[in-house]
């Protein structure tokens, strides 16, 4: 039998707001370089937000090769970069790709997939790789949804992540090494009580009632945070940053770091150095959950609370086999987080006293996550079978 093998993939982003986009278009478009051996080009609608993740990024450049991917600007008819269209086309997160190459995939019969945003919601396992004939063209847009079951296109993690992950946890030298390289030396000197939390929020979180309950908690934390503007204002009305004159603040038993935004590499070793990790969108739950560390997930802010859905859809199926009182304290943690209408503050005292008991179920829900195929590999699969059913 024949084995069909697409070998050159366009991938299309556009980056809507924030991070999440082209941080998961980058992760993904790096991994199926090094890990499947594709000929991958990335098409960016926004090079200079893109900048913020891949940071050796030259924006004045219409393409450059970037750790083995092919970085473009996104493509105009005249543009010669489209010339040969791949034999696989990845949209990403309906971003509608250019009329003009659309027409040029109908004529080469390419292979359309759009990778969707995630879900724990149910009905992620009915879409997931469904057809969608368009209606003008002879060409079929096929479905491709992440998800958490085997039914659904996995999560994106890399081959080596988890034996990367467990190098790093396992060494106080890669460690120690780490919290020099980001500034920090004195991480190494902390008191066994003390807490290690990382914050990545959207601003409609309780920021403020979260730092005033670490001020008053009873043992010594250390929070770090990547600055971005979500949580900059919220902190400017808390603590003077400007006469701090560091990015380290001292407020009783909380010591507060400012971070840059650190590459993608370093913010997984800021995971998983981490007692307890705030994370938000997409790409960084995944990456907490990798970590296999305790983490309280704010999903990507949606109108009517529809956010509030997919969190709950999530905190369902992520607590499946926990303790009934691990269960409802995660619950508590989360809604109150991420609902506004949430009356109450994390109960953080609480969450504290059974994190050993909230890390010993995020080990166990991490390690059975991480049996189930990735998505790279899947989407590889996908991609191989509706070749063959072509030919
Ligand atoms: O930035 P986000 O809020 O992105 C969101 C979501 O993806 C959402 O679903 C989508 O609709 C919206 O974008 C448009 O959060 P997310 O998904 O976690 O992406 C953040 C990326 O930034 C992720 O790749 C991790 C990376 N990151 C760093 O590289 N360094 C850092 O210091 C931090 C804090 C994050």
């Amino acid at each position: 039998m024949r084995h069909i093998r697409n070998n050159r993939w366009d991938i299309f982003c556009k980056i809507v707001d924030n991070y999440g986009d082209i941080g998961v278009c980058w992760r993904l478009s790096q991994q199926l370089v090094h890990d499947h051996n594709l000929t991958i080009r990335l098409f960016i609608d926004d090079m200079t937000s893109a900048k913020k993740i891949i940071t050796s990024l030259d924006v004045s450049k219409k393409s450059q090769l970037i750790n083995g991917v092919q970085v473009c600007v996104w493509p105009s008819q005249k543009d010669t970069t489209t010339t040969n269209l791949a034999d696989v086309v990845l949209e990403t997160f309906s971003c509608e790709l250019p009329d003009f190459y659309i027409k040029k995939m109908a004529q080469q019969a390419s292979i359309w997939i759009n990778l969707e945003y995630l879900s724990a919601e149910k009905w992620v396992s009915d879409f997931h790789a469904k057809p969608s004939p368009q209606a003008t063209l002879a060409i079929t847009k096929h479905y491709f949804f992440p998800g958490f079951k085997d039914d659904t296109g996995g999560l994106i993690r890399e081959k080596e992540l988890i034996t990367e992950r467990n190098i790093f946890t396992n060494s106080k030298e890669k460690q120690s090494q780490f919290w020099q390289k980001i500034g920090i030396s004195s991480a190494d000197n902390s008191t066994a009580d003390t807490v290690k939390i990382s914050l990545f929020c959207y601003a409609q979180a309780d920021i403020i009632g979260l730092i005033k309950s670490l001020i008053v908690a009873n043992r010594h934390i250390r929070l770090f945070i990547p600055f971005n503007s979500a949580i900059a204002s919220s902190l400017q009305n808390l603590v003077d940053v400007q006469q701090s004159n560091s990015n380290e603040i001292q407020q009783g038993n909380l010591t507060i770091h400012l971070l840059p935004f650190l590459s993608q590499a370093d913010y997984d070793r800021l995971l998983w150095g981490c007692d307890l990790n705030f994370v938000r969108g997409e790409d960084s739950w995944i990456r907490a959950i990798w970590a296999e560390k305790p983490f309280i997930w704010q999903p990507y802010i949606q109108s009517d609370e529809t956010h509030i859905l997919k969190l709950k859809a999530f905190l369902d199926l992520y607590l499946d086999v926990a303790a009934p009182d691990i269960v409802d304290l995660m619950k508590e943690s989360h809604l109150a987080w991420s609902s506004a209408s949430a009356p109450t503050r994390i109960p953080i005292e609480r969450l504290f006293e059974q994190l050993p008991e909230i890390k010993n179920y995020a080990k166990q829900a991490t390690k059975v996550l991480s049996l189930q195929p990735d998505l790279a590999t899947k989407l590889v699969i996908f991609s191989e079978n509706l070749a063959k059913n072509k030919v």
